[in-house]
């Protein structure tokens, strides 16, 4: 992704991929990631919610959140889920790990009015 001043957001490859500072909206073609990387070694804590962000439309979402390949949790997220959907989990990290948080267009297969808060915490 290349950073868009004037929108203030990640702009991927397709026009609707992008990433804001607390949300993100997933393309057709690829999923919008967010990446931590591990500092140090330790265990972590992960908090925080995911939700829909426009309830205008559309099949909803697949959220999840895997270190490296292996994902820590997952939830569909329907369209008009304006409830806050928690997740709070803790995993051990090496330094360097990868932490990704992923938007998936969901099992709609469609990623229109997909758009979705996703805004985690990590603490160690
Ligand atoms: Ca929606
Ligand atoms: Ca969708």
């Amino acid at each position: 992704m290349t950073f868009n001043s004037a929108q203030n957001l990640w702009q991927g490859v397709e026009m609707y991929l992008t990433l804001n500072n607390n949300s993100g909206h997933p393309g057709n073609g690829a999923d919008a990631v967010r990446r931590w990387v591990a500092p140090s070694a330790g265990t972590i804590r992960i908090t925080g919610v995911a939700f829909d962000l426009d309830s205008g439309g559309g099949g909803g979402v697949t959220v999840s959140i895997r270190k490296g390949g292996t994902v820590l949790w997952q939830q569909a997220i329907a369209n008009g889920n304006t409830t806050e959907v928690p997740f709070n989990l803790s995993t051990p990290v090496d330094i360097g790990n990868t932490i990704d948080f992923v938007i998936n267009r969901g099992a709609d297969g469609n990623n229109s009015y997909d758009s979705t808060a996703f805004d985690p915490t990590i603490s160690y």
